[in-house]
């Protein structure tokens, strides 16, 4: 219901203003204030019935989007791939694995997806390529000096025969950033760099044979109608010319390499976003409908973020500041201005994001603080007390930041993470490689649950289909997109609501936000001409900035009050302070 209510806010001056400073979004500049919901296609919808999901599955979950109010999807990998790390290892960007279909039925999907009105991104994967691709076994067959082997990093050893690695670099998922290869004759070799799995070799990017083959596909892509890509480790890439030791290759954690500054975010990458903005405009230019390219930019600060999305880079980065925020007042406030005065400098719109296929789900996560960052889930916990209200209220609170959003499959349902797959199911690398369940990323990737009691939870097709690739628990049941979309108390209907909301309120998507005075354990503050957003981190109640019912509200918000872990949004026609 939209009720105008009138009120006065708290009594303070308000913060200083926040602002992105451009217009309202244009049907070309569309991903501006964008929000799209991330499929991960093994996990979304089998059609086939061998237990993984397809892009015939997305395809028929397509009005249930639409539905939802989601702009577009992004589609993670789907391409030829050995699936060492489910698709981020390609062996052919430019097909369709068969396990999730084949080009006709991509074509189909955009089809469809754009009859509904929904974008479709695809994920592309520029830093490394699988040990599969054509490139790589040249690389190998060829031996040492041959020129494949210059598409990647390849380079002798150190010690007396070459024994040791050639620098001290580690990988993100464990071990070092290094392996030897047997060369065909049959002797110990030269090493290849890999940031990631040894099936993941680096691509040289100093060779511009490798820019030339992204151009490509990038064309391949869009000439089949796609509205941009999501970008794999976008702030990898370019590596220090002369591939040295790194100053401090555990500072960060003791299996990821993260923080190598001589392995990530060089200056030569942005010259790669500039290319491919061109290439982009190249077809705005000719229908006038931007396409989109979004980055996985993992630096440290927004500042550095920032550089990623001027003008002639990047359209957007996600922001994941706001993901590994812990539930705390004072790292949200900062996170949140930090991001629109950096980002907000850049003439861009900052991409918020909460969760995705890397990260424990919002609901675990926050259930499991104070005290813990993503990594430090209890194996115990799967949504607790607070986590369920504390996801929902930061759902509001992100759909109501001047901005883009994204929102990963399962995030509409409130589904909480899978902490407890026993050790013989788990797929991820960072597993296998590190023997640790720390970072694990399974729990998060767990197929959705679309109906009924029991395992497969309509997820596959019939009965008599393979049992799901990873096992879904008995208490999915709660969360089926079935009983959620039929129960107006879920959290598919505060997503949906406050998705129709940003659609159909002009204070809301890009725009202004101005904080309001508030409370010590609440973060307030103003869209545009009155649309006040609340958040409550504390547990007791406090009193509504706002008079009268709110607009919509994370939680039940009795007469005048806001209270714990509840975010609200009310419409007042006075000046609130
Ligand atoms: O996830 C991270 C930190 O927790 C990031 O630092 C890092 O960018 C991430 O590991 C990179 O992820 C991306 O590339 C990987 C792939 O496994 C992930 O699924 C993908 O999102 C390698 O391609």
């Amino acid at each position: 219901m939209l009720t105008a209510t009138v009120g006065n806010g708290s009594s303070a001056d308000p913060s200083p203003v926040a602002t992105t400073g451009v217009p309202h979004s244009t049907a070309q500049r569309w991903w501006r204030d964008a929000v799209i919901y991330q499929v991960y296609v093994r996990s979304f919808l089998d059609s086939t019935g061998d237990g993984i999901g397809d892009l015939a599955g997305v395809r028929t979950g397509l009005p249930y989007l639409k539905k939802l109010g989601v702009d577009g999807v992004w589609l993670s990998p789907f391409y030829p791939s050995p699936q060492h790390d489910h698709g981020y290892d390609v062996a052919d960007y430019c097909d369709v694995d068969p396990v999730y279909g084949d080009l006709a039925e991509f074509d189909g999907l955009v089809v469809d997806a754009h009859r509904l009105g929904l974008k479709v991104l695809l994920d592309i994967v520029p830093n490394h390529c699988s040990s599969e691709h054509p490139w790589f076994r040249a690389a190998l067959a060829e031996g040492s000096g041959g020129t494949s082997r210059s598409l990647f990093h390849f380079a002798d050893g150190r010690g007396t025969d070459g024994e040791l690695p050639p620098n001290n670099w580690r990988a993100m998922f464990g071990g070092p950033a290094w392996s030897r290869v047997t060369e065909p004759d049959g002797t110990p070799g030269q090493w290849y760099l890999h940031m990631f799995t040894p099936e993941q070799p680096d691509l040289n990017w100093r060779n511009p044979v490798v820019g030339d083959m992204f151009e490509k596909v990038l064309r391949f892509w869009l000439d089949r109608g796609v509205d941009g890509f999501r970008i794999d480790v976008a702030a990898g890439l370019y590596k220090h010319p002369e591939l040295p030791d790194s100053p401090d290759p555990e500072a960060d954690e003791r299996t990821r390499d993260s923080v190598n500054p001589l392995a990530w975010n060089q200056p030569e990458v942005h010259q790669v976003w500039r290319d491919w903005r061109a290439l982009c405009e190249e077809y705005t230019a000719r229908d006038g409908h931007d396409r989109l390219l979004v980055g996985e930019v993992s630096v440290r600060t927004p500042r550095e973020q920032a550089a990623y999305v001027r003008p002639d880079e990047l359209h957007q980065a996600f922001f994941f500041h706001l993901l590994t925020a812990r539930w705390d007042i004072e790292v949200f406030r900062t996170v949140i201005s930090e991001a629109l005065t950096d980002i907000a400098e850049t003439g861009s719109t900052v991409t918020w994001v909460l969760n995705n296929h890397d990260q424990v789900r919002t609901v675990t996560r926050y259930a499991t603080e104070p005290g813990g960052g993503p990594g430090a889930v209890s194996e115990a916990t799967s949504g607790g007390e607070h986590g369920p209200a504390r996801a929902r209220a930061a759902a509001l609170l992100m759909l109501a930041l001047p901005g883009a959003a994204y929102v990963y499959q399962g995030e509409e349902l409130g589904l909480p993470e899978v902490v407890d797959l026993p050790d013989d199911v788990l797929t991820d690398p960072i597993f296998h490689r590190t023997g640790s369940r720390r970072g694990v990323r399974d729990g998060c990737r767990v197929p959705l649950p679309w109906s009924g009691h029991a395992s497969p939870f309509g997820f596959t097709k019939d009965a008599e289909a393979a049992r799901p690739w990873l096992p879904q628990p008995e208490w999915f049941a709660e969360h089926s997109t079935e009983r959620a979309v039929a129960d107006t108390r879920s959290f598919w209907h505060l997503y949906r609501e406050g998705l129709h909301l940003r659609r159909s309120l002009p204070q809301l998507g890009e725009g202004t936000l101005r904080w309001l005075d508030s409370p010590p354990q609440v973060l307030a503050f103003v869209r545009g001409d009155g649309l006040v957003c609340a958040i409550n981190f504390g547990t007791d109640p406090v009193p509504a900035p706002v008079p009268g019912a709110p607009l919509l509200a994370s939680g039940d918000c009795p007469e005048g009050t806001l209270p714990g872990s509840t975010a609200a949004w009310w419409i007042t026609a006075s000046d609130p302070r």
